[in-house]
């Protein structure tokens, strides 16, 4: 699995270059799920697409940005799905954004993730990755060097409530009430990426992106997005559930399915899923 990780060290570089150019240009497509694709997450995709097409470990792959899946080595042993640029117009207002990758044997499923990563484009450019064990890189001098481990307090100070005005459950003022009473701090960019990743620095808390009035089933992507920081999470020390189930126990239908999800340090989860319990469908 070392030469995935080389892998998507070498499209972080490339990535970040392309998104100092500056030029995120409008494109007229839209991708799978009905996003405008910009030319960043096109030319993103590309970059990564065509240097997982050089691993031989490698047997197939799915992108956010595309239809299906792409087969590569039948000899392979690893299937990565991916977003090559999760929240990519947020460079259009000079924010963070990020790549996320799971990393699956045998099947796309939350079960057989054996590994996550992360990449956040920022004022610095850092690498996460989750095996048995989270592992944070930052990129100096054109090189990633090992900073530190990452685990998360049993109760954090983080709030990052994604969409949780427009839930489909009318419980859900209660949840946020119940859980922050005792005072955490907003910390909301609309970037997963950078956002989850600030809550794992921090010590934890929470990341809410339940399932709102016009997409019950939640807007984040489950092989992409959900499923890789869910293992992140957990391998962490913390929890991620859709609100009543852990996240990878999820079946998974359609590769572009999405979940509601909430990512956190397991005070906050196991409020969520009381709440939940008490008054959910
Ligand atoms: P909203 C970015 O488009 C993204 O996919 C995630 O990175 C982010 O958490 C979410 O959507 C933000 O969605 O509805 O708050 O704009």
């Amino acid at each position: 699995m070392t030469e995935i990780f080389d892998a998507i060290k070498k499209s972080a570089i490339e990535i970040r270059n392309l998104i100092q150019t500056g030029d995120t240009g409008k494109s007229t497509q839209e991708n799978s799920t009905g996003d405008t694709q910009l030319k960043l997450d096109i030319a993103s995709d590309e970059i990564i697409e065509n240097i997982f097409k050089e691993l031989k470990s490698v047997k197939a792959i799915v992108s956010e940005e595309q239809e299906n899946i792409v087969s590569l080595h039948k000899e392979g042993k690893y299937l990565i799905a991916y977003d090559p640029l999760d929240g990519s117009s947020l460079v259009d207002v000079n924010l963070s954004v990020g790549s996320i990758f799971g990393i699956y044997e045998n099947d796309f499923t939350g079960k057989n993730l054996v590994a996550a990563v992360y990449v956040v484009y920022g004022p610095r450019v850092e690498l996460v990755i989750a095996t048995d064990e989270v592992k944070m890189y930052r990129l100096i001098n054109n090189e990633f060097k090992f900073i530190q481990n990452i685990k998360l307090n049993e109760k954090g100070k983080l709030n990052a409530p994604g969409s949780t005005q427009n839930c489909w459950a009318p419980f859900h003022k209660k949840l946020i009430d119940d859980i922050f009473e005792d005072g955490y701090r907003l910390r909301y960019s609309g970037g997963m990426v950078p956002d989850l990743h600030q809550i794992l620095l921090k010590g934890g808390g929470l990341f809410s992106y339940p399932g709102t009035t016009d997409r019950p089933k939640g807007k984040l992507r489950q092989l992409f997005e959900v499923f890789p920081f869910a293992y992140i999470y957990e391998k962490a020390n913390g929890q991620a559930v859709d609100g009543f189930q852990r996240v990878l126990d999820i079946q998974t239908t359609h590769i572009h399915d999405t979940s509601p999800c909430f990512f956190g340090s397991n005070e906050e989860i196991n409020r969520v899923l009381k709440v939940y319990k008490e008054n959910g469908k």
